[in-house]
């Protein structure tokens, strides 16, 4: 006799993101749901992101828009859209009452004035390589805000630093979608499910491994690491470990925190602080590094203790399993 809550005609479609949410949100005392709503209104325009990368190809939005972001980088079409998308959810969902993004110089007001929360973004990183097919992502930091409710947010709400976010993700548009994110605690990783247009748990209290044998950076550059890299590098090479670096820095990190590895992107002469940004890429994904039992540093700190001074501001890192991190820093 099977039991009614696994009979093999009618298997569970397991745990919605809505329901896993709304669950935890029980075990917080004092949650007042405006968090759960954020995660929703996020989780809500990851799924439009979703539908529209995977149509891309078909409604002529491939490609630049021949203008450039703040970073000086050439816009594609889903860069804008992707701003676009999470700028409206997060304002139409109430709850956030300002935006830094990658994609706009200046903070983006909601008008939500009453809103607790702040949420710093890169809606699609990666997005070189959207023309090719291959794995995106989104990555968000949430925080709640330090002005007063009421008042009109100022950029000291986004200074606070990585150790007061309250939340942080990332979606990842790759041969599935996956959403990842912690509140602090556990690294929780739900799969979408487009026939039923919801997020299922699928990785549940994601635990990176210890150690790893693949090291992710861009081997053109190699040649310009400062010599204790080199030293590090030549050294994975020689023990034969796996090289592997999409330029997506979502899909890189992913597979190193379910398979262990190490992504590093060291000081260049062209980028002397590093290339990835501190608030919307480096913060949120040591956050979650931190919480999954990863480390993510510089040569001198971790990535979360770094006191930010301005909200696009870039920091070099290096990120992945402890034991590959330990040893890279040994060497300087
Ligand atoms: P490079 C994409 O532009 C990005 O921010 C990350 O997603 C990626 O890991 C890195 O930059 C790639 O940079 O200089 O190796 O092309």
């Amino acid at each position: 006799m099977h039991s009614r809550t696994s009979h093999p005609l009618a298997l569970p479609v397991g745990t919605t993101l809505d329901r896993y949410i709304m669950n935890r949100q029980y075990a917080f005392a004092y949650a007042t749901g405006e968090l759960s709503q954020l995660l929703r209104d996020i989780a809500l325009a990851g799924k439009i992101i979703n539908r529209e990368i995977n149509r891309a190809g078909l409604i002529d939005l491939t490609g630049g828009i021949g203008a450039q972001n703040v970073q000086g980088e050439n816009q594609q079409k889903l860069d804008v859209i992707a701003d676009i998308r999470f700028e409206r959810a997060l304002k139409n969902g109430g709850e956030v009452c300002a935006i830094i993004s990658e994609e706009e110089e200046e903070i983006i007001f909601t008008g939500n004035n009453h809103a607790k929360y702040v949420v710093a973004i890169d809606p699609l990183d990666g997005s070189s390589n959207i023309d090719v097919n291959v794995s995106i992502g989104t990555i968000f930091s949430i925080y709640r805000r330090v002005t007063p409710i009421g008042t009109e947010p100022t950029m000291d709400d986004f200074l606070q630093g990585g150790h007061e976010q309250v939340a942080a993700g990332y979606i990842l548009y790759g041969s599935s979608t996956i959403l990842v994110y912690t509140t602090g605690h556990s690294v929780n990783g739900f799969t979408y499910d487009a026939s039923l247009g919801e997020f299922i748990l699928s990785h549940p209290d994601l635990q990176s491994p210890a150690d790893g044998t693949i090291y992710s950076c861009n081997d053109g550059n190699a040649d310009l690491y400062e010599e204790p890299v080199r030293a590090y590098l030549a050294d994975c090479r020689k023990k034969q470990y796996t090289g592997r670096y999409i330029g997506s820095l979502v899909a890189d990190f992913h597979r190193n925190l379910l398979k262990g590895g190490i992504y590093l992107y060291p000081p260049t002469p062209k980028n002397p602080e590093g290339k990835l940004r501190l608030l919307y890429e480096c913060y949120p994904l040591a956050f979650i590094a931190e919480r999954a039992g990863c480390r993510a540093v510089t040569r001198t700190e971790s990535i979360l203790d770094i006191k930010p001074d301005s909200v696009h501001q870039r920091t070099p890192i290096f990120m992945g399993a402890p034991k590959m991190v330990d040893d890279l820093l040994s060497r300087f």
